[in-house]
């Protein structure tokens, strides 16, 4: 299993690429494939998906439908994937037919949170303290051991975009709390007062060479990103500090492909890492725009083993995500975003506009005062769940921090 996996021959413009998802992710590793004269692939059950619109094919089928993935596999040079959800042993059939980047190895850490915090506690990687809970006797341990204050309580498995995650008092019930909740088995965090939140998202070849993107700076609103700026707002021995950390990490993985890792900065200045997620990540966008490549060309360039790119910011960029919310009177105005010159809009191609379902994003390509103002000024202009101001730093602090799944975790989650 994971066979070929390291195969060094290149893999070059022309050939077939899957990714297993259809999602936005999907959608703009498709694009940046196709740019470069592959021919992109995707499966995902639901027809017409946001990555099928742009590929010259889409497997229809769910995920642990091993026979599709098997002939998905077979239609195409290399597998990568755009979501942590998929069953190890799709990844494991596809293996057997095709190289599959990341392996199934290192999905098998990053899609469990108990495998995953577990992982960077053994490799000596900071992240916040945290316990195993599965039951209600459990929770009530794991409380009274962190502490007896505040805590998260996190799907061990599938959850993202803010799913999965709960913030609990060091003084709720544990009976009640953990029947509400409603899994099996859970990873219960110390809440960590955080001064700002960061991800990094590295690269890392076929050959061990990294790259790293530059380090976005992430605001969190009802747990789901809503704004990157980037460069974020850190001192460079900081910036240096989050970037090493996330090499270090990749290579503990023994990484092919992508990987993004949210981290908080607490206020002692410490960095934790929070979520690790091998693939491209929704606080990575803005290199679609700003960079020379972008997360998604890195992920083609990854999967077929070719060198990496360079990540060079080409300018500064407030990246916004656009929520289903937006949609609560109809399809949004899109003519003042428009308008602006320096605003690149990407929309994702999803048919149902739900409440906090990412829909889109806009990257606004100007100094970081202006780009944030641009950013506020068309946030005002679209419906949205709740207050409607960009917040400061310390602001985002308190409204930004828990819940996201497997991957959003004490904040919102970027993903
Ligand atoms: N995604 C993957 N992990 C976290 C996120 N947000 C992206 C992937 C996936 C899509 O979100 O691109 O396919 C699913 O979005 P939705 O709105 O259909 O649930």
């Amino acid at each position: 299993m994971f066979a070929c996996s390291r195969d060094a021959r290149p893999i070059l413009p022309g050939a077939a690429l899957g990714i297993l998802g259809g999602g936005q992710l999907g959608r703009m590793f498709a694009i940046a494939a196709r740019r470069m004269g592959y021919r992109p692939h995707t499966l995902d059950p639901q027809p017409g998906s946001p990555a099928g619109q742009a590929c010259d094919h889409q497997e229809v089928a769910n995920y642990a439908d091993l026979e599709a993935v098997s002939r998905f596999a077979s239609r195409v040079s290399a597998v990568s994937l755009e979501f942590e959800n998929i069953p190890l042993e799709a990844i494991e059939a596809a293996a057997t037919i095709c190289p599959v980047r990341p392996s199934g190895g290192v999905l098998g850490i990053c899609q469990n949170r108990e495998r995953e915090k577990s992982f960077l506690e053994k490799a000596g990687f900071p992240c916040a303290p945290f316990r195993i809970v599965d039951s209600a006797a459990a929770l009530a341990t794991a409380l009274r051991e962190l502490g007896g204050h505040s805590a998260v309580l996190k799907t061990a498995d599938f959850g993202y975009d803010g799913k999965g995650q709960k913030k609990v008092e060091g003084n709720c019930h544990p009976g009640a709390t953990w029947g509400a909740f409603g899994a099996a088995r859970a990873v219960l965090e110390a809440w960590i007062p955080f001064e700002a939140e960061l991800s990094v998202i590295v690269a890392r070849g076929l050959d061990g060479a990294m790259r790293t993107f530059p380090v976005a700076e992430n605001i969190h609103r009802n747990h789901i990103l809503d704004l990157s700026i980037v460069p974020g707002r850190f001192p460079a021995e900081v910036t240096t500090r989050a970037e090493t950390l996330a090499r270090d990490i990749a290579e503990a993985l023994d990484l092919t492909g992508l990987l993004a890792v949210e981290m908080f900065l607490t206020k002692s200045g410490d960095l934790l890492v929070n979520e690790l997620a091998p693939r491209p990540h929704n606080s990575g966008h803005f290199s679609f725009d700003a960079c020379v490549t972008s997360q998604f060309e890195q992920q083609v360039r990854t999967l077929c083993g070719l060198p990496l790119g360079s990540t060079r910011l080409l300018t500064p960029v407030v990246m916004l995500n656009i929520l289903g919310d937006a949609w609560a009177h109809g399809e949004p105005d899109w003519r003042g975003l428009l308008a602006d010159p320096d605003a690149k809009l990407h929309l994702y191609g999803k048919r149902e506009p739900r409440p906090g379902r990412k829909m889109g994003h806009v990257c606004f390509l100007k100094p970081l005062d202006a780009a944030l103002a641009a950013a506020e000024a068309f946030r005002a202009t679209i419906p949205a769940k709740e207050d409607t101001s960009i917040p400061s730093r310390s602001e985002a602090e308190t409204a930004s921090r828990q819940a996201a799944p497997k991957g959003r975790a004490q904040r919102g989650s970027g993903s």
